[in-house]
């Protein structure tokens, strides 16, 4: 059977395990023969936005191009992943209207900030908090939760495997494998 194509556009804190389940979807999603395309950090704010801060009009900017790109490999057929903080609302609105209501689905990895601080596998929470990294999402910059996410995971310790089963059930559900 033909995939339909799509984008996961994968929002939430630093450290909420984002980039984990986007990667353990992908897994999924390759052994089912399906074509896919991640977008993350390494790829995308090393290369193509390279340059681009943490301040406000750079994340803007950010999330634009990330759209545009999501929207490139929706055109090639492909079941896009995103895997970025994605704090502004408004952002992910226009990427929706831009993709398509029916090709993006939200997918909010909904840790709550202690336990993304708890974990925090690179340190970064406490240089923020030690005023080291300013505008840090959760810390002094804003994170704006999806109020309608199309897939609400929340990762309060529940295993990976589980929360990439809830986004394979939902792109089955709606018609995407
Ligand atoms: C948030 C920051 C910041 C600031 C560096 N705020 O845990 P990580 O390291 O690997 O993921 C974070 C990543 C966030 O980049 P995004 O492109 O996803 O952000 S956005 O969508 O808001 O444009 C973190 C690191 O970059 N990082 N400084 N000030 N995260």
């Amino acid at each position: 059977k033909e995939q339909k194509p799509c984008v996961l556009w994968f929002t939430g804190l630093s450290g909420s395990g984002k980039s984990t389940i986007a990667n353990a979807v992908e897994a999924k999603l390759l052994e089912m023969g399906k074509h896919t395309y991640l977008l993350d950090g390494d790829n995308i704010r090393h290369g193509l936005n390279k340059g681009l801060g943490f301040s406000d009009e750079d994340r803007i900017e950010n999330i634009r191009r990330i759209g545009e790109v999501a929207k490139l490999f929706v055109d090639a057929g492909e079941i896009v992943l995103t895997a970025f903080i994605s704090p502004f609302r408004s952002d992910r609105e226009q990427v929706r209207s831009l993709v398509g209501a029916g090709e993006f689905i939200e997918v909010f990895i909904d840790t709550p900030l202690a336990v993304c601080e708890t974990r925090d596998p690179k340190g970064l929470y406490k240089k923020a908090r030690a005023g080291e990294i300013p505008n840090f999402t959760g810390i002094d910059s804003p994170y704006e939760a999806p109020e309608m996410p199309e897939v609400h995971i929340r990762n309060d310790n529940i295993p990976v495997e589980e929360a990439a089963m809830q986004v394979i059930d939902y792109l089955e559900t709606k018609g995407h494998l």
